[in-house]
């Protein structure tokens, strides 16, 4: 009789052959047998169905085979547990049951929903044994959750019904939930993209990121300067589950010291310093149309004594111990709200390895779990760096590979270099990350110490390489000699990964041919590769855009197939010159232009038409970005108006200007820019010649959730960066697939936009990054260099004092003037205005307008998130797809 036979049913350990997991993604106990590794896994027989119904104790089988039928099914049922959670989960009554609760509810129900899937697909992936990507970011901007559930699970309108009949509006209900905003802009957005693309395609995949308590600030327009305003959006939150279970006590400050064993071989010992605890919080993330649920893991930090530390506590300390709980809570207490600007702060660098180390824990702890060599590591995890952000993973893998789990330097290294991929995000200078050896070496000695080693062999082995080019060593240094010296994290992120991918294929190209030369020459062309950006369909348009999307589904077969395929979409070109499908198509356009209208109407005061030309930019403001150049087009528009006669200006098409987006708190330039923009906007908007002619907008907070609401409302939309200074842009890819036109320049995606749409339907203007050196030098050491006569005249306007005090704006003027014009503002703005004439001109001619929309719309498959993700899979992770069961009595069969 085996030792399990006889313990009691109720402390019968679970059966040896199947591993018990959770959410967690925990396995025991340890030792169990499982199924070899396979490539490719095509879904649970019925054998290893009744595997996993295997793992759960006898005793506690039944109950669970009933949990997992439960949830909502039809509109009663949904009914019924809106109701069982007012009453009972919230502790109110159904009698004072607000929007407040209702939403709170309706989201506790589909939560319910969700969480049932999410534990079957961390079983399923565990039991399958297979690889898991871990995507590490700082930022998650996630926007609103709840829609993003109903679509995802496909009952929006089973709860719309239901909600109705409780006396809701689902759009009201939907629109009492916080932005989820741990990001600042493009790369946070992106990496909520990539979790709804990698969840949707059955990839099995980690976020780990930050709970910040404070996401990216909210922002004020007070007397037309921007006000920052604290994010507190954690008051209710149903979509985090708190795992105060699953804790690390993570390391700073402190020294090293070094012991050398018999055999000769040294280990390193780093001790002493702080320790601050890293609590995990859980968001579960739902896949379209299929049931596996993914995980993002979000660190919190607490004191790691628990509450107080009791010994100063005890000695009446309590002050003091109150101040060591806080200095912990700081590091995970605000997202840093710059964006592509490094300023070099402590606690960031604390911020990053707090995070990085509590991450590689846990995914260290997962993989030990499976007894499996080190040497297989890289097999059953890949780990992505969103930017330089999360570079500190690489070495601290390497520190607990060798100074914790013992292994040689070299074989450590490989499978660091197999496990991690490096993305860069941008080729600005300010925003390359740098960290002063002396701030390493105060908070984290040992990691100083292995960084120095990992330069010392990258260093010897390029010597090796290339003795003739002496120059080379200090070129590709990770540590820049300079005064301080400094540790450059994009070099160590390089030179510590087996790929490094820009995000669009001239950016790719940028990074090959300037910043990163050097190390192309060095690790060989097949280390670089390109992948450009996506975004998902279903937020950006099923779910922002659900009209359009219904008319899509008409020529498509359903939304379930181009949402899942975005390429279906070409379809639609064959109806581009059926009448009854472009009329819907205005229609749509036009309802979404009212109901952006209506929402400018309620939050500025400011009636616009929407027959008027909507012309939007939203973005971070940025001097790259060039919203100073659009706010310049706009006055010289102004002033053309002004010069018209009554009768001239009626027949001029009426446009609409809109502009959104944060500044940088430190940032004095962008916050000029956005006072400029709503001190023209004042004048403009009540100059009773101008009339419905030019309104200008500035909308305050832009945010997921309003992108949601400006995005379908666009008839063209502005990405004029300086050519070669924007990585990609992604919300060009939301434009153009909510049926907008573009105006931008060959930057960025823009261009392999034009590439799949046609040069034909996209307004393309300025200088190819290939000219702007010269162009700044010359700006910089020419004699003449003389700016647009348009441009003149708009600054005259400005310094004339049309838009209030004119010394506001003194400093931008003064930087196309005087300081070089380093973003090309002067040389750009004449192809500009000439190019906004020409969208005028096309716009007048709305037949032809509509074809292009629709002709766009249709070519805009290759952006969507899943070909990205299935490139990173297939170019960098090597990962495949878990498809879930189709016969297990999930609810749903995957489509
Ligand atoms: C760095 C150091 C210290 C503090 C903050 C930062 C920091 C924070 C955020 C640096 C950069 C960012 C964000 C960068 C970003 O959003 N980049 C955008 O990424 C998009 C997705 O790839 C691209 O489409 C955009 O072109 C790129 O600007």
């Amino acid at each position: 009789m085996s030792s399990e036979q006889q313990l009691p049913t109720r402390q019968r350990r679970p059966s040896a052959t199947a591993p018990i997991v959770d959410i967690q993604g925990s396995v025991g106990p340890a030792g169990v047998t499982r199924p070899k590794h396979r490539r490719t896994f095509t879904g649970f027989g019925a054998q290893e169905i009744k595997g996993v119904e295997a793992s759960i104790p006898e005793h506690m089988r039944e109950a669970w085979l009933k949990h997992q039928a439960s949830g909502f099914q039809n509109k009663e049922q949904f009914e019924k547990e809106v109701v069982r959670h007012v009453e009972t989960t919230l502790a109110r009554s159904m009698f004072n049951c607000d929007e407040t609760a209702a939403y709170a509810a309706t989201s506790l129900a589909f939560r319910d929903r969700l969480i049932i899937e999410w534990n079957r697909t961390q079983q399923r992936q565990t039991f399958a044994d297979s690889k898991r990507v871990y995507y590490l970011s700082l930022e998650f901007l996630m926007g609103r959750a709840l829609d993003n559930a109903m679509l995802n699970i496909g009952e929006k309108e089973v709860a719309q019904n239901g909600l109705s009949e409780l006396g809701f509006r689902v759009e009201d209900i939907i629109s009492q939930e916080h932005d989820a905003a741990l990001g600042n802009g493009g790369l946070g957005r992106l990496a909520a993209c990539f979790l709804d693309s990698l969840a949707s395609l059955n990839y099995p995949a980690w976020g780990y990121g930050l709970r910040y308590r404070y996401g990216i600030f909210k922002q004020e327009i007070i007397d037309g300067y921007q006000v920052e305003v604290p994010d507190y959006w954690l008051d209710f939150n149903p979509w985090e589950f708190p795992r105060h279970d699953v804790t690390v006590d993570i390391q700073f400050y402190g020294n090293v010291s070094k012991t050398t064993d018999e055999s000769g071989k040294v280990t390193a010992h780093w001790q002493g310093g702080e320790l601050v605890r890293a609590v995990a919080y859980d968001v579960p993330i739902p896949g379209y149309a299929t049931p596996s649920t993914n995980n993002l893991r979000l660190w919190s930090s607490q004191a790691s004594g628990g509450e107080f530390d009791f010994q100063k506590f005890n000695n009446g300390d309590y002050e003091s111990s109150v101040a060591d709980q806080q200095r912990a809570e700081t590091i995970s207490a605000v997202l840093y709200p710059n964006d592509n600007l490094d300023r070099g702060k402590e606690l960031r660098l604390k911020q990053q390895y707090f995070w990085v180390a509590a991450s590689l824990y846990d995914i260290v702890r997962r993989f030990k779990k499976t007894k499996r060599a080190w040497r297989e590591f890289p097999d059953q995890v890949a780990i992505q760096l969103n930017d330089t952000h999360p570079t500190l993973a690489i070495v601290e893998l390497q520190r607990i590979l060798i100074d914790l789990e013992g292994l040689d330097w070299d074989d450590a290294w490989n499978i660091v270099q197999q496990t991690f991929g490096y993305t860069n995000h941008t080729v600005l200078p300010e925003a390359l990350e740098k960290w002063s050896v002396g701030l390493f070496q105060h908070l984290l000695p040992r990691h100083l110490q292995i960084i120095y080693d990992i330069n010392l062999f990258f260093l010897q082995m390029v010597e090796r390489n290339f003795p003739k080019d002496r120059d080379m060593l200090s070129r590709v240094s990770i540590i820049e000699e300079s005064q301080p010296k400094m540790v450059r994290m994009a070099y160590l992120a390089i030179v510590g990964s087996h790929k490094v991918n820009g995000v669009a294929e001239l950016h790719s190209d940028l990074i090959r041919t300037t910043i990163f030369k050097d190390f192309v020459t060095i690790f060989g062309p097949d280390k670089f590769v390109n992948v450009t950006n996506g975004i998902t369909p279903r937020r950006w348009l099923h779910q922002a855009n659900p009209k359009l999307s219904a008319l899509i589904a008409t020529k498509t077969g359903g939304p379930e197939h181009f949402l899942k395929d975005l390429t279906l979409l070409n379809k639609i070109e064959l109806s581009v010159n059926d009448p009854a499908f472009r009329k819907e198509w205005a229609a749509i356009k036009l309802a979404n232009k009212q109901r952006l209208a209506d929402y400018i109407k309620t939050t500025t005061g400011v009636v616009v038409s929407p027959q008027a030309l909507f012309d939007v930019q939203v973005k971070r403001i940025h001097e790259y970005k060039r919203q100073q150049m659009n706010i310049f087009g706009v006055i010289h528009r102004y002033l053309v108006l002004k010069s018209m006669t009554p009768e001239q200006r009626k027949k001029v098409l009426p446009r609409v200007s809109i502009f959104g987006g944060k500044a940088a708190p430190g940032y004095w330039m962008a916050k000029q820019i956005i006072h400029l923009i709503n001190s023209v906007g004042s004048v403009v908007n009540n100059d009773p010649e101008i009339g419905d002619a030019l309104k200008v907008i500035f909308l305050e907070d832009y945010n997921v959730s309003k992108a949601e609401i400006i995005i379908p409302a666009s008839d063209i939309s502005e990405h004029i960066s300086t050519a070669g200074t924007e990585a990609s842009g992604t919300s060009n890819m939301k434009f153009v697939l909510n049926g907008g036109l573009i105006i931008g320049t060959c930057d960025g995606a823009n261009i392999e936009i034009t590439r799949e749409i046609g040069e034909e339907n996209i307004f393309l203007f300025g200088n190819l990054a290939e000219d702007v050196d010269d162009l700044r030098h010359h700006h910089t050491y020419g004699q003449d260099h003389k700016i647009d006569p348009s441009l003149d005249k708009v600054f005259q306007a400005i310094q004339s004092g049309t838009f209030g005090n004119a010394d506001d704006f003194n400093g931008m003027v003064a930087a196309v003037r005087e300081h070089g014009d380093f973003y090309l503002v002067s040389d750009d703005f004449h192809s500009y205005l000439e190019t906004q004439e020409l969208v005028d001109k096309s716009y007048a001619d709305q037949e032809l307008w509509v074809t292009k929309c629709i002709t766009s719309v249709a070519r805009m498959g290759f952006f969507s998130s899943d070909r990205c993700i299935n490139e990173y899979a297939e170019e960098i992770w090597n990962v495949e797809p878990l498809k879930p069961e189709t016969n297990s009595g999930v609810p749903k069969t995957e489509l």
